[in-house]
């Protein structure tokens, strides 16, 4: 089964950033997950324009944005600029979500929607077709070590059961991905996985042991 491995930065030691950027790479991770919070739509801020910057212009894997803001569409140029190859926007926060993910695929960026656990698959089934990426939250968005919220589950499976139908979009969880959610989500077909605090981040293991672990589950 194919497994996007994904290291959420955010969760990442900034004191070493080049550091942990060479380490995930070589554990083979698959795309690194940038979080960008306006202490609006979410009540927390971060990342920061220079870390995401960094990133990006470091990285050899591609980066993705998590946009976590209202009023995205003024940013996705922006984000674009400074190397993503992946923008989620959520369609929650912005009033014309559809203009904005055909924005984004008009950068040359892979469009995405991140949808909040209390957003329905019918309220965005409509944006599908726009969307390369689904990410589906299974915490609220804005923090890292969260509980994983059960009545995500079925949503899921909601997701990547209409998929082919609405054009092939990938489905990917943001929230609370512990090993096991990988393995019981994968087996329900969904590709994608933000890495956070509860299957990589400060943990006493190596990411070259963590990662392969992962893929392999
Ligand atoms: C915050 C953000 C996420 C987290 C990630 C943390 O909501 O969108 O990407 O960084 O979910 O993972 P974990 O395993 O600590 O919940
Ligand atoms: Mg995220």
């Amino acid at each position: 089964m194919k497994k996007l491995l994904c290291p959420s930065m955010m969760c990442a030691n900034f004191g070493d950033l080049s550091r942990e950027v060479r380490e995930l790479e070589d554990a083979g991770a698959d795309i690194f997950h940038l979080d960008v919070m306006d202490g609006s739509f979410v009540p927390n801020f971060g990342m920061g324009l220079q870390d995401i910057a960094y990133i990006c212009k470091n990285a050899t894997i591609p980066c993705d944005v998590h946009l976590m803001i209202r009023n995205p569409d003024r940013y996705v140029e922006l984000f674009a600029g400074l190397g993503a190859k992946i923008i989620y926007i959520h369609p929650e926060a912005d009033a014309h979500a559809a203009q904005t993910l055909r924005q984004i695929r008009s950068l040359g960026c892979r469009a995405g929607i991140a949808v909040n656990p209390e957003t329905s698959f019918k309220s965005v089934q409509d944006l599908l077709p726009l969307c390369d990426c689904v990410l589906v939250m299974s915490v609220n968005p804005g923090f890292a070590g969260q509980k994983y919220l059960d009545f995500v589950t079925d949503k899921f499976r909601e997701f990547v059961s209409h998929s082919e139908t609405f054009g092939g979009y990938e489905v990917l969880i943001d929230g609370a991905c512990s090993p096991e959610k990988v393995r019981q989500l994968s087996a329900m077909g969904v590709t994608g996985f933000i890495l956070g605090t509860s299957a990589l981040f400060g943990k006493d293991r190596p990411y070259s042991e963590i990662l392969p672990e992962l893929r392999a589950s």
